[in-house]
């Protein structure tokens, strides 16, 4: 069969959608034929008409589903005779959480609503000979006037038997992410923690067991190594929410990845009781530069009882020291404007970094996604009227969309913070900074700071001034993901 999968790939550089080319890789070796297309009107066009589809699969996460629900209408738009349009399947973090999208969206044929390799591959072996797929699991599909919502197949899949996610069909469209030096890896699936702006929790609940999978370090240093062999490669970058499985892991991934790879990495880790002086060390000796944590939030009682995030203040300062001691640059996130808090705790958070002195701090607001446990909390506190839909909102908007009377603050703080927990000298001016109304310039600042950042803390010799300059320019004329303005 012919699958036109449709994502978003102009703003990205080393960092792949995995789930998706995963995927990708069960379909291309179930021997069906793929492409690849943007969501924009145009693109959309060209591969339908050059490649002419029989089905139509997005990949959508929250906060960007605006872009790939104007793209199912347009598609729908192209063909105004429903049976002669391609079949629209849509899978993704989004449908998984808002699965009433099938209900609301008559142009969606089929949701996925759990994890897709071995259910999707089910599915097309159906559809293909032209028997009754609408009992697949892990799907939801439309049949006339009805929705026939199955069940999510409640074991996790073993991710060491899937095999590699495929690359190929990304790097062989855009040139950009082909020639990133920096690529990307994500070796887990799930999480153990329970924090309550994340999307994990929801999963967890689905899958009751099991959710939380890693791969062994021979899978992922043999992945590694079928991406670094075949694109060019001088950092590595890994997604895992915490890059630390125990010592044991982290010994034979060491000895592995410095035989086969041994090229520096950036990773997350919770700074936790769990990341001891041992851990670092075998990180360092991997070859880790950078290491990105979540602090959040710098007052301990908001971290532990709104965020549930079970670290203290000392154990932050502690595991933060460490980092320091081995001499790896360390990157802080916080979010501000959390709800139920006020601005004088964003301002506690501001302090704390000052405290912690990471080598870059990145701050966001809170965005109320669709179902999180935060969102129904600031529903609760009426921070969120009850006729708002968090649908609506956009991922990049300026302001939050709470009801608090200092939006404008705390755009200007968030903007502000990363600059200022790099020079200290700047927190007396603060309040007036704050005042001002320079709310497009304390913008721009903060993301030319990020970027210059970024190139900072690479290690000597692996980027080239004028090859970041090149990531740098396409950057800005593209838009940063994650974190553009709306
Ligand atoms: C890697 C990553 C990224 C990468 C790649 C994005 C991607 N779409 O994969 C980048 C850096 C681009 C990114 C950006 C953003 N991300 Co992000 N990211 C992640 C991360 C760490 C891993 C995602 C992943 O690979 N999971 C594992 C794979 C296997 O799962 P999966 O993608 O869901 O895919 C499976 C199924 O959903 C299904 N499936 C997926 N697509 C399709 C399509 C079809 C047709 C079918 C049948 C099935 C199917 O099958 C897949 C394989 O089993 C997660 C956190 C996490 N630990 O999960 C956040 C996460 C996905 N990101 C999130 C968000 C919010 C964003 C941003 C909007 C952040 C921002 N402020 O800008 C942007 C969105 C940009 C974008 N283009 O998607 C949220 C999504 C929440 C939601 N409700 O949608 C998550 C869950 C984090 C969280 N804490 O809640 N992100
Ligand atoms: S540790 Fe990270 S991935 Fe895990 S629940 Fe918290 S925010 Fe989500």
């Amino acid at each position: 069969m012919k699958i036109l999968f449709v994502y978003d790939y102009s703003r990205l550089l080393g960092a792949i959608p995995f789930g998706l080319c995963s995927l990708i890789r069960m379909v291309k070796d179930n021997g069906h034929v793929v492409d690849l297309s943007l969501p924009d009107e145009i693109s959309i066009s060209k591969s339908l008409k050059e490649f002419c589809p029989e089905i139509v699969a997005f990949s959508v996460t929250s906060g960007e589903h605006t872009l790939y629900l104007d793209c199912i209408q347009s598609i729908a738009r192209l063909y105004p005779h429903k049976e002669n349009r391609p079949y629209i399947i849509m899978g993704g973090m989004y449908p998984i959480i808002f699965s009433e999208i099938i209900e609301n969206n008559e142009n969606i044929d089929a949701i996925c609503i759990g994890e897709g390799e071995e259910k999707f591959i089910e599915l097309l072996e159906k559809f293909e000979s032209g028997k009754n797929y609408s009992l697949t699991e892990n799907f939801w599909f439309r049949q006339g006037k009805e929705i026939v919502k199955n069940a999510i197949v409640s074991t996790p899949l073993d991710i060491n038997k899937l095999p590699i996610p495929d690359r190929d069909l990304f790097f062989s469209k855009s040139e950009p992410m082909r020639n990133a030096l920096q690529k990307t890896f994500l070796f887990s699936r799930g999480c153990l923690y329970s924090c309550t702006f994340c999307h994990n929790v929801y999963m967890k609940k689905v899958y009751k067991k099991g959710f939380y999978r890693n791969l062994t370090p021979e899978k992922a240093v043999q992945e590694i190594t079928d991406t670094v062999r075949k694109y060019k490669t001088r950092v590595l970058y890994f997604y895992d929410d915490n890059f630390h499985y125990g010592i044991e892991w982290l010994e034979s991934f060491k000895t592995l990845y410095k035989k086969e790879v041994n090229l520096p990495f950036s990773c997350h880790l919770r700074l936790d009781k769990f990341l001891t002086r041992d851990a670092v060390s075998l990180l360092k000796e991997a070859g880790c530069y950078k290491v990105l944590s979540g602090i959040e939030a710098g007052n301990q009682t908001i971290r532990r009882k709104t965020l549930k995030r079970h670290e203290t203040n000392d154990v932050l300062l502690e595991k933060m020291q460490l980092l320091k001691d081995f001499n790896i640059y360390s990157l802080a996130t916080n979010i501000f404007g959390i709800p139920n808090t006020t601005f004088e705790n964003d301002l506690e958070t501001l302090d704390f970094n000052l405290s912690l002195k990471p080598d870059y701090a990145l701050s966001g607001q809170f965005m109320p996604l669709p179902k999180l446990k935060l969102t129904e909390d600031a529903y609760e506190q009426g921070l969120l009227s009850e006729s708002t839909d968090t649908n609506e909102f956009n991922i990049m908007s300026e302001y939050s969309p709470l009801n608090i009377n200092y939006k404008k603050e705390l755009y200007r703080l968030t903007n502000l913070s990363s600059i200022i927990i790099k020079f200290p000298f700047l927190r007396p001016l603060l309040p007036f900074l704050l005042s001002l109304p320079l709310d497009k310039l304390y913008f721009v600042a903060n993301k030319y700071f990020r970027f210059l950042s970024e190139y900072l803390s690479l290690p000597r010799g692996t980027i080239q001034a004028k090859d970041f300059l090149k990531i740098f320019s396409h950057l800005i004329f593209k838009g940063f993901t994650g974190y553009r303005k709306s």
